[in-house]
């Protein structure tokens, strides 16, 4: 199931389909305990999905900028846990692409409606440049935006469906990206949604 789309840049298809059910039973859970939130970035605007986190790290962000924090600013407790299944799977997906020792400390949990998308954008919150990205995609299929190292490059379109992986790291882990907006559908597993589970090393 590896396919190498650009240097860096790894799809593992239906890498995470047997182990979907079990995931998404751990982000109601998660759910539960930090609720999905519609953030609101530096510029003022809500942002389309609604997250949540996961693990020591969590990433926020509001009218005072990005950043990784401890608590959940909305209740002001420390995150879930990140459950063994998640971390599990992150490290057996990065491990699979070539980066071996992945151990992720942040867990961020998108959710998309029919109408939510993610701009071109780079992952640049994160202390070391040196470890992958690692995302998996759940529920209702989505057109991803592969881009460049420059926002002006243009990007490529990748369909990811459920139970898809994608691993980033070294030459791409900078590389623009970004989702175009979701179309209304029905998946068994999730109804109207899409869920993607995005793991990384933000700290030390
Ligand atoms: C390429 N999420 O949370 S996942 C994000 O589908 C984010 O929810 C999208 O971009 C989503 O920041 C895309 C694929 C992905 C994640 C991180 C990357 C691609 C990446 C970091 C660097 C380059
Ligand atoms: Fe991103």
């Amino acid at each position: 199931w590896l396919e190498r789309e650009a240097d860096g840049v790894f799809v593992l298809r239906r890498f995470a389909s047997a182990r979907a059910k079990d995931l998404l039973d751990s982000i109601a859970e998660i759910a539960g305990q930090a609720s999905f939130r519609q953030m609101v970035t530096p510029g003022g605007h809500r942002m389309s999905a609604a997250m949540t986190c996961a693990g020591p790290l969590g990433w926020v962000t509001d009218r005072a900028g990005y950043r990784y924090q401890r608590q959940d600013p909305q209740t002001g407790r420390t995150w879930p846990t990140m459950p063994d299944g998640f971390i599990q799977l992150a490290e057996n997906a990065a491990e699979e692409a070539g980066f071996s020792g992945f151990v992720p400390d942040a867990c961020l949990i998108n959710r998309y409606q029919p109408g939510a998308k993610m701009g071109l954008h780079q992952d640049r919150d994160e202390q070391d440049f040196a470890w992958p990205i690692v995302s998996v995609s759940l529920g209702l299929p989505i057109v991803f935006q592969m881009g460049g190292r420059r926002r002006s490059d243009k990007p490529r379109r990748i369909l990811l469906e459920h139970g898809d992986v994608l691993v980033w790291g070294g030459p791409a882990r900078l590389n623009y990206h970004g989702v175009l907006t979701l179309k209304a559908g029905d998946h068994p597993l999730t109804g109207p949604y899409r869920y993607n589970l995005t793991f990384r090393r933000a700290g030390e």
